[in-house]
C-alpha cells in the first residue's frame, strides 16, 4: 500500500518521514542546499503486522505542485502534515483539494513541530484543522500531535497509520497491469530502469510489456521493491523495473508501463469535469489548462456540454489533449491553470479512447461499468468494440467484464467484437430495405446480388455475416445462388413480361446452336429482356454461356452430347476440328469452348482440347457474376 505525504512547504513532511523510516528522502543536492523538497522521495515504512507501506514524500512548495501531483496520484492513504506553529497555509488547502479530486480514500493528520507551541495554541490549531477537513476524505481522520525533536507522537502516528492500512481494501492482482512511470534512468550493467507505483495488476520477471504513449515494446529483466529483488511487482507497491529492449531516452515521467492489449493512449477522452468553487474563472472550449493524470502532465482544452464550465460547476465534457495520455475509465485527473498557477478542478474519465472524434460527451461518475459499456457500444456504432479493450474502456477487472457483458441484453458479439443491438438492428433494417428496393426496381429479377447488398450495408465482413444469418433465421430474407431475396419472393410476371418470356425462350430454341446476343434480343424484345433471361435461367430453360450470350438449355445439351461422343477417343482436338464437328462459326465456337472448359467438360491443352473429367450430370457454371451456381 502507498502512503503519500501532503502539506505546505517547510511544515516537516520530510523530517517526519525520516523519523518514521530512517530514510532521508531529499536526495538532490539542490534540495539539501535550499532545505526544501523539489522532487518526489521514496522510503519504505515497516508497520510490523500491518505490512510495509511505500511512502512517497512530496514537495510542499507552490512551485512544485506538479511534482506533488505525480506523487499523490497513485496513493492509497495520505499523511497530511500541518506545522503546529504556522497552522493551515495555502498549499495545505491546495493539497487537500487535490487529494479530494483524486478521490483518496483516507489517511492520518500529523500536527508537526509541537515542541514549538504550547497546548492552548495546539488546541486552537486542532480546531482549525478539523473544520478545514470537514467534507474532505480526511473528515474524521485521526489527528496526531508530533515532534521529531522530542519524539512526541511518533508511536501514536505509527499506530494510527497501521489502523488506516487495515481499513483499506487491497488492490486486485488479477487486474490489467499499469505502472505510471515517475523516474527513468540508466544503471551501468543493468540498463534502463523505471520506477513507479503499480496502480493495478501485477507483472513478473521476463514478462512482455509496452511503454505508452510511444508504444515501444520491452521485456522485464528484473524487479526490485524497496531495494530487494522480487519475482513480481504487485499492485499498490513501489517498484523499480529493469527493462530490456528500450532506451532511457524513450521514456520518462508521464510514460506508462503496461502489459496486455487493453491499453492505448489517446489525445481525446470523455469525462465528467468539475471546477473548484474558488477557481479564478470559467473554463471555455478555448481556455488552455494543464491536465494531470498519473505522472503525466499535458496541455488540454475542455469542451463541456452546453458551453463554458463555471467555478463550482460540474459537466460532461470532451477533454482534448495536446499529447496522447494513457487513461482508464474511472481514473481521476486534476486540472490546473498556468496563470495564475493554481489547481482549478478535475474530473473522472468516462471513456479513455472514444471511437468518434465528435462523440457527444456524457456524464460518467455515477455510471457503472455496465452503463459505460452501453455508452461505449452506442458511440462505437458499426465499428464495434474489441472485448480485449473493455477492462480499460469501462474500468472493470477482466474477471468482471465477462459478467458485465453477459448482464447487458442489448449487445451482440461477433468473434471478439461487441456491437450495440440498436446498431445491428438498424443495419439489418438497411439490408432488408436494400433488398426491397431491388425488388421494386427489378420486379422480374429473382433477387439482388448478395455481395453488393452486403457491401452497401457494412464493410465489416463479420458484422455482415451476423446480419445475413439473423435475417435468414428470422425468415425475413432468403439467400440462394449468390442472390438475396425477400422471404418467399417470386418474380412477378405480368402479361407483357410473360409474353416476352415465351418469345425469348422460343427465339433461343429456334436459333439452336447459334443464338442471338443479349443486345440483339433486347432490340427485338425490349427492356425486360435481361430480367426475363434471368427468370428463364432460374427456371433452367436457358444457360448463360458468355456475358452477352444465352443458349437454350436444350441446344446446349445437344452441343455437349456431340462433343462428348466425338471426343470420346480421348485425343486432342484442334479448334477447327471442333468447329467442324459442332457446326458453328468461330464467333460462337470460342465462347462455347471457354464455357465447356469452365464447366470441366473439356480441357484446354497447348494446341487443342481433350475431353475433361466432368460427369455428364455435373454442375453448370453461371457467368453472371456470383460464382458457381447449381442449375
Ligand atoms: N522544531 C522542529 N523543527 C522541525 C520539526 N520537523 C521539521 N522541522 C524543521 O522544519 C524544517 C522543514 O522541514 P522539512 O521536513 O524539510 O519540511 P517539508 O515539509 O519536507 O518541506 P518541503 O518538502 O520543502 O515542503 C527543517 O528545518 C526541519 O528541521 C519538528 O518537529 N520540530
Ligand atoms: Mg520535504
Amino acid at each position: 500500500m502507498i502512503l503519500g505525504t501532503a502539506g505546505h512547504v517547510d511544515h516537516g513532511k520530510t523530517a517526519l518521514v525520516k523519523a518514521l523510516t530512517g530514510v532521508d528522502t531529499d536526495r538532490l543536492a539542490e534540495e539539501k542546499r535550499r532545505g526544501i523538497t523539489i522532487d518526489l522521495g521514496f522510503a519504505p515504512l515497516d508497520l510490523g503486522p500491518a505490512g510495509v507501506l511505500g511512502v512517497v514524500d512530496v514537495p510542499g512548495h507552490e512551485a512544485f505542485v506538479r511534482n506533488m501531483l505525480a506523487g499523490a496520484t497513485g496513493v492509497d492513504l495520505v499523511l497530511l502534515v500541518i506545522a503546529a506553529d504556522e497552522g493551515v497555509m495555502p498549499q495545505t488547502r491546495e493539497h487537500l483539494a487535490i487529494l479530494d479530486i483524486l478521490g483518496v480514500k483516507g489517511g492520518v493528520i500529523a500536527l508537526t513541530k509541537c515542541d514549538l507551541v504550547d497546548d492552548d495554541w495546539l488546541a486552537l490549531v486542532r480546531e482549525d484543522v478539523r473544520s478545514l477537513v470537514g467534507g474532505t476524505p480526511l473528515d474524521g481522520a485521526p489527528m496526531v500531535a508530533t515532534s521529531v525533536v522530542s519524539g512526541r507522537g511518533l508511536d501514536a502516528l505509527r499506530a494510527a497509520l497501521a489502523d488506516a492500512v487495515q481499513a483499506m481494501p487491497a488492490r486486485d492482482a488479477a487486474d490489467v497491469f499499469r505502472l505510471p512511470i515517475d523516474r527513468a534512468f540508466s544503471v551501468r550493467g543493468t540498463g534502463t530502469v523505471v520506477t513507479g507505483t503499480v496502480w493495478s495488476g501485477r507483472v513478473t520477471r521476463e514478462a512482455a510489456v509496452r511503454i505508452l504513449p510511444s508504444g515501444a515494446a520491452a521485456r522485464v529483466r528484473n524487479i526490485e521493491s524497496h531495494g530487494a529483488a522480487v519475482e513480481a511487482a504487485l499492485p499498490g507497491t513501489r517498484a523499480a523495473i529493469a527493462l530490456a529492449g528500450v532506451g532511457v531516452h524513450e521514456l520518462g515521467r508521464g510514460s506508462v508501463l503496461v502489459a496486455g492489449d487493453a491499453w492505448t493512449a489517446s489525445t481525446m477522452l470523455l469525462a465528467d469535469v468539475a471546477l473548484l468553487p474558488d477557481a479564478p474563472r470559467a473554463v471555455g472550449p478555448r481556455t488552455s489548462v494543464r491536465f494531470h493524470l498519473g505522472t503525466a502532465e499535458v496541455g488540454a482544452r475542455i469542451v463541456a456540454q452546453g458551453g463554458a464550465l463555471a467555478p463550482g460547476g460540474r459537466k460532461a465534457a470532451r477533454v482534448v489533449l495536446d499529447a496522447p495520455v494513457v487513461a482508464r475509465a474511472g481514473d481521476r485527473f486534476v486540472l490546473r491553470s498556468a496563470s495564475p498557477l493554481a489547481t482549478i478542478g478535475g474530473g473522472v474519465v468516462a471513456d479513455p479512447a472514444p471511437a468518434q472524434r465528435r462523440a457527444r460527451p456524457w456524464t460518467a461518475e455515477a455510471s457503472t461499468p455496465a452503463a459505460r459499456l452501453a455508452q461505449v457500444l452506442q458511440h462505437a456504432g458499426p465499428l464495434g468494440v474489441a472485448t480485449a479493450t473493455l477492462p480499460v474502456r469501462v474500468g472493470a477487472h477482466p474477471g468482471q467484464v465477462a459478467s458485465i457483458v453477459a448482464s447487458i441484453s442489448d449487445a451482440r458479439r461477433v468473434g471478439d467484437v461487441l456491437y450495440a443491438d440498436a446498431v445491428v438492428q438498424s443495419l439489418e433494417q438497411r439490408f432488408a430495405s436494400l433488398v426491397d428496393a431491388h425488388h421494386a426496381a427489378f420486379p422480374l429479377d429473382p433477387g439482388a446480388p448478395l455481395q453488393s447488398v452486403r457491401a452497401q450495408t457494412t464493410t465489416n465482413a463479420g458484422l455482415a455475416d451476423l446480419i445475413v444469418a439473423t435475417l435468414v433465421r428470422e425468415q425475413r430474407v432468403d439467400v440462394s445462388g449468390g442472390l438475396v431475396m425477400r422471404h418467399g419472393w417470386t418474380p412477378t410476371l405480368d402479361q407483357r413480361a410473360q409474353t416476352t418470356l415465351d418469345s425469348i425462350a422460343h427465339a433461343l430454341e429456334e436459333a439452336d446452336r447459334e443464338p442471338p446476343s443479349v443486345d440483339e434480343l433486347e432490340q427485338r424484345f425490349g427492356p425486360d429482356t435481361v430480367s426475363v433471361l434471368k427468370v428463364l435461367e432460374r427456371q433452367g430453360r436457358v444457360v448463360q454461356v458468355a456475358p452477352d450470350r444465352y443458349f437454350a438449355a436444350s441446344a446446349l445439351d445437344r452441343l455437349e452430347a456431340v462433343l462428348r461422343s466425338a471426343m470420346s477417343d480421348r485425343r486432342e482436338w484442334s479448334p477447327s476440328e471442333l468447329r467442324e464437328v459442332l457446326g458453328v462459326s468461330r464467333k460462337y465456337l470460342i465462347p462455347l469452348l471457354e464455357y465447356t472448359d469452365r464447366t470441366g467438360l473439356t480441357q484446354r491443352r497447348a494446341t487443342g482440347r481433350v475431353l475433361g473429367s466432368r460427369t455428364p450430370a455435373g454442375p453448370r457454371v453461371s457467368t453472371s457474376g456470383e460464382g458457381i451456381r447449381l442449375s
